[in-house]
This record gives structure tokens, sequence and C-alpha cells, in this order.
């Protein structure tokens, strides 16, 4: 027995757990209530729900709106726009089922309190761009929040999710989840018959631009940890589309977001000689990937790749034209407040590097990749769709539940659809809400059951680091360096150097290819081994610990899918470099993967793209 295995073990049971309380985890709480009223939610999150998650410090815009009631959208176009951006490749079903319900939760957040911008001419909700509204968003998740915590049973804060738990009576069905409080250190084992996964996409997979102490100023949030891939990879769920890893355009050092300046501002871009570099781009785009550089608006990834393409032919840095724009004293507001609800971090910078963006046009980079299913990417789980839209071979019974029974998710969590931001996630969480609500009433008496012999094993698991350092800390001469563990911080470290020198990170120019990747699997498989050794100091350490593994999970997801697809899809987000063109012969379909948690063997397989609409 070890050292920390008498901690406290405390069980809660729940019909459906929700893990995450971000955007997809408060939809899926607030829709289980709607339709399971005698049901009992419990929403399970390793930070506090008022501030967790990618929407913390707010947001400027709601990226995700159709604008119906005005007729200003219809669903069918945001799947042809989520197509168009994603190269060809989405799930359209899915998409179509977020997109014909997202206007309602937007009301919703108004009726909530939301403060959305109106135009004053139409009085219609302020347009940043055709599917962004404008918010004044600094208290965003507060106030979703509060719908969650009423329409939940129980709301249990601080606790880290580390493992899924699976049924002992049936194979491939969830029984519930554990994980330990990051403040009393107990650990929680939490029995329930339906799970849906909200843990939110993953930053800090690749190295980042910043380093050093400012190593936690990333454009995704720092503590979004990949547990939304990990938990469901280590069960056998299969996961889609993981080699579309994100890369964004993004404002130098403070990585605020650009959009608002595109869109609203009419900002454009040029190189340090003041020139429009994108048409010099045109003929090679279009030999690399045909036509698709024709289409409007011109796919985010390649307008990330002419950027690149202009920066490594020495025309750099890249700028934002801001000068013009900020003389008007409206735009200049906008400029600012936009920052200073969404990424104050943006606005500091310039302060401190004396950038007056009326005076100064500043700097642009490109980010480090993050894995995401919500923004302008759509890594993630393999999903049934709608029952009465989706195609056949994309369903096997409840909407948003992955290939393992009763194990649903929603946001970053779900693979396949792009584009569905804060707004999309908490409406497909929604839509994963009233689905376990059906698939619990469906279970009847068939409950599932734990194995109680596997818990107390997990409990072993879960505090191994803390023993681990416990016992090795004596070993220690000098500073943090020991011989038998390592600690969070230096795996988070490998990780990443492994994962940009050899998966196509910021220092290779998003370059790589079948060697690098074969290379970069052998030294994740060695940092698989020496994770056994990892050393926590404390209860925050030993999140480090977990959040780690799950991001170590996820890249090895990454890595394996990276080198299934033989062909460059997406130039800008990354380059096969044997590879070098989009290949819509071979490669116009779905990458699938499944480790077999069994023999812990992946199989990787390719799904045929459905073309629903025109
Ligand atoms: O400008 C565990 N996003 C934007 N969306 C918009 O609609 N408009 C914007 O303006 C957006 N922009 C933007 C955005 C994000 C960020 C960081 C910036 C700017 C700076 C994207 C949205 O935020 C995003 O699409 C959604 O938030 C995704 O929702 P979801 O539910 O998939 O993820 P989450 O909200 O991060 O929540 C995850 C939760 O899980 C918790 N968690 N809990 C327990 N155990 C574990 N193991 C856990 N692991 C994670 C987290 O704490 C969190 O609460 S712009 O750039 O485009
Ligand atoms: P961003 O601020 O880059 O995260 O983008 C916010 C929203 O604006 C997303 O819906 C983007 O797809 C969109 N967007 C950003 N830049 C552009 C652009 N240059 N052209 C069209 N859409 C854009």
């Amino acid at each position: 027995m070890g050292l920390f295995t008498s901690r406290k073990t405390v069980f809660v049971d729940s019909d459906i757990l929700v893990i995450g309380g971000g955007f997809g985890g408060c939809g899926a709480a607030y829709e289980s209530r709607y339709w399971g009223r005698d049901l009992k939610v419990v929403v399970v999150e390793k930070a506090n729900i008022e501030r967790s998650g990618a929407v913390a410090q707010g947001l400027y815009a709601i990226n995700c709106y159709m604008g119906m009631q005005w007729d200003e959208n219809q669903p069918e176009d945001h799947v042809r726009y989520a197509r168009n951006d994603l190269m060809g490749l989405v799930r359209e079903d899915l998409g179509y089922d977020i997109a014909r319900h997202v206007d309602s939760s937007v009301h919703m957040f108004e009726e909530w309190g939301l403060p959305i911008m109106l135009d004053k001419e139409t009085g219609r909700y302020q347009r940043e761009g055709k599917w962004q509204i404008m918010i004044h968003g600094e208290s965003y998740k507060p106030i979703i929040a509060e719908a969650a915590r009423k329409a939940a049973t129980e709301v249990y804060n601080r606790i880290m999710v580390t493992h899924l738990l699976m049924d002992k009576t049936r194979p491939n069905r969830v029984a519930g989840a554990v994980g330990f409080n990051v403040r009393d250190g107990n650990f929680y084992v939490f029995r329930s018959k339906a799970v849906i996964v909200a843990a939110g996409g993953a930053s800090h997979i690749f190295k980042p631009h910043s380093v050093g102490e400012g190593m936690g100023r990333t454009w995704y949030a720092p503590w979004s940890s990949a547990s939304a891939y990990a938990l469901p990879i280590q069960v056998g769920a299969k996961m889609t589309q993981m080699e579309n890893r994100i890369v964004l355009t993004r404002f130098k050092d403070g990585y605020g977001p650009v959009g608002a300046y595109f869109l609203h501002l009419k900002t454009t871009t040029e190189n340090a000689y003041g020139e429009n570099y994108e048409p010099t781009w045109y003929d090679s785009i279009k030999e690399l990937v045909g036509d698709y550089v024709d289409h409007q608006p011109v796919p985010t990834c390649l307008r990330n790749h002419a950027f690149l393409q202009e920066v490594t032919a020495g025309r750099g840095p890249i700028r934002m034209v801001t000068k013009e724009a900020f003389k008007d004293p409206h735009k200049e507001t906008v400029g600012w407040e936009n920052f200073l609800g969404m990424t104050i971090g943006q606005a500091v910078v310039w302060a401190s590097q004396n950038i007056d963006p009326k005076e100064t046009n500043p700097e642009l980079v490109m980010s480090e990749p993050y894995v995401m299913g919500s923004h302008a990417t759509c890594s993630g789980a393999w999903a049934s769709g709608p029952e009465d839209y989706a195609p056949s071979d994309y369903q096997w019974g409840y909407n948003r539940m992955m290939t393992v029974e009763g194990l649903f998710g929603a946001g970053d969590t779900i693979g396949g659809t792009a584009h569905k931001f804060s707004s999309g996630s908490f409406t497909e969480g929604r839509i994963a809400g009233k689905s376990a609500v059906r698939y619990v009433k469906d279970l009847g008496s068939d409950q599932p059951q734990l194995n109680e012999t596997e818990c107390e094993d997990l409990k072993a698991v879960v505090y191994q680091p803390m023993e681990n350092y416990e016992v090795g800390r004596n070993e220690i001469v000098a500073g943090t360096v020991s011989p038998s563990y390592i600690l969070p911080i230096h795996g988070l470290q490998r990780l990443e150097k492994i994962m940009d020198e050899y998966v196509g990170g910021t220092s290779t120019n998003y370059l790589t290819n079948e060697p690098m990747l074969t290379r970069g699997m052998e030294l994740l498989s060695m940092l698989k081994e020496d994770l056994d050794h990892i050393g926590a100091d404390s209860l925050h350490q030993l999140q480090r610990a977990w959040e780690l593994q799950h991001r170590v999970w996820t890249s090895e997801s990454v890595t394996r899918h990276t080198m299934f697809r033989e062909e460059t899809r997406w130039p800008g987000y990354y380059y096969r470099a044997d590879h070098p063109k989009l290949d819509d012969t071979d490669w116009h379909c779905f990458t699938l993967s499944r480790y077999d948690p069994e023999s812990g063997e992946w199989a990787m397989e390719k799904a045929p793209v459905h073309h629903i609409i025109d």
C-alpha cells in the first residue's frame, strides 16, 4: 500500500456526469435539466466554473450566430462556410445540427444578461462579420455559469478528472470517472449512467513562442490541457482529424486575436515594405491545392500559408495596418476594448512596448499549433450524428455519443465540426445533454456497474507522483534534478520540444515528414515510459502531472494521424514535406484512430466525407 492511498474516497452518484464546466459543459448541464427534470445532473470541474475554461477572461464577439430571425444566414450557409474553410472536410450533419440551434442559445445568453451590441440603424445585433456578433463580454463566462449552476443538481469545483471508468457487466460502456480534489486531496469516484466530456482543447502540446516566465502566455488558455481527448482515447473511443491542428495569425507577443480587426475595423496586412503580399503567392498556392484558393472567403490555412511564405522570402515582419482605422475614434475604441474584454495581455504588451496602433502598425505572427475542435479546425472524437439528418454510417445510436456507449461530448471534444466557437460549443452541449437524457431513460434497469478493484487500483495510480516525490526527494543534492523522478514542468518542456521539432511546430516552420514523425514517435514512447516516474511535491503539481499525461496521450494521437494522412491538406497549418500537395483522390476523407485499451495497439482507418448540402 502506498503512502497516499489512505486518502479519503468520496463516492458521487449521478444519472448524467458532465466533465468540464466550460461552454460545452454549461450547455450540457442546462439542457440535461430541461429534458431530465427528475435526473441527477452533476458537473465536475478542475477549476471553478465561474471563471473556468477558454472564456475565463471574457470574449468580445460571439463568432457563430446565424441571424435567422432577420434572414441574415441559414444553417446550410454555415455548413458551406465551414466546409470551404476546412478544404472540403467537415461532418456536415453535425455542423448543420449546431447551426440550426445556435441562435436560440444566443437569445438565451441575452435573456440571462449578456450585453450584445446593437446596430443603431437596423436595431439588429451589431455584426462584426458575416457570422460574428459583437458583445460586451468580460462577464460572458460568469453569466453562462450561473445558468449551469442553477440547472445542475451539484457542481464539484476543483476536481481534476484523471480517468474514465468502464462498466464491468458490458464491454465498451462507460460507468463514470475518477479524479482528485486539488484543494483537499480527496479521491473522487463518480458513478454515472451517462458521461458527457466537455473538457476543452489543448494548448502546450507544441512549444510556444513565449519562453521562461512568459510561457503561460499563449493564445488558447494554458489550462486547456487535452483531457477532452485523452480521457476518451484511453477507453477506446475513436478520434478523427487529430492531424488538423490549428495555427493562428495573432498580434505579436500578446497573442491578441485578429478577427475584430479584419472584419469590423476592416484593417489589412502588409509586408515590411508596405506591400500587399497575398497576390504574390496566388499561383504557387493554386499549384498546391487547386481551386480551393479561389473560394471565398479564402480558407484560413491558405491565408496563413501566404504569410509564412512572405516571411520565409525575407520580407517580414508582417504588420496589421491600423494607423488609418485608428484615426476614427469609434474604431480606436473598439480596437482597444476588443483586447480589454478578451485578451488583456495584448493591451499590456502594447503599452509596455510603446505601441500605439494609431502611430505604429503592430506586428503579427503565426502562433504555435493548438489542438481544438471548435475554432477553425476540427480535431476530436468521432460522434454519432442527428437521427433526422445524419447519413446511416454516421449514426450508431444517440446524437453526439462517441463510439463508447454512454459517452457523449461537446465543444472542443467533438471532431469534424469547425467554427462552432463559444455559442456553438454551448449549443453542442445542449444537444449532447438532451441526447444523454434519452440514453439514460432508455437504459431502464440495465445499469452500468463499477469495478471496485479498478477504482482502488486507480487511486494508487493517481497519487503515485506524490509518492515518487516523497521517496525520491532525499536523493537531490542541489536544485530540482532528481535521479528518480522528473517534475511535471520538465516533462512538459520535453513534450513540447519533441512535438515542435518532429511533428511540425514553429521551429521547423510547421514542416514534417515520415522519418521525422517516426523519430518523434520513438521519443514520445520514451517520454511515456518516464511518465511513471513523475514527481509531484503538492496537489497543485499533481494536477500538473495529470495534465501532462493527458497532453502526451493527445500528442501521440496527433502524431499518428499526421503520419497517416499522406498529403498536405492544409498548407499553413502544417506541411508533410514528403507529400507536399493536397490529394483529393486519396485523401478526401476523414482520418480515424482507435487505441485498443486491451492490446495497447492503435489502428488507423479512413471514413468517407458525405456531402449532404450542395
Ligand atoms: O477571437 C476539466 N474562442 C472564441 N469564441 C467565440 O465565440 N468568440 C471569440 O471571439 C473567440 N475567440 C477566442 C476564443 C477562445 C480564447 C481562449 C480566446 C479568444 C483568447 C473560442 C471559445 O472560447 C471556445 O470555442 C469554447 O470555449 C470551447 O468550449 P469547450 O466547452 O469545448 O471548452 P472550455 O470552454 O475551455 O471548457 C473546458 C472546461 O473543462 C475543464 N476541464 N475539468 C475537470 N477535469 C479535467 N481533467 C478537465 N480538463 C478541462 C476546464 O477547466 C474548462 O472549464 S477568438 O480568438 O476567435
Ligand atoms: P480570430 O480573431 O482570428 O480568432 O477570428 C475570429 C473570427 O473571425 C473567426 O470566425 C475567423 O474565422 C474570422 N476571421 C478572422 N480573420 C479573418 C479574415 N481575414 N477573413 C475572414 N474571416 C476572418
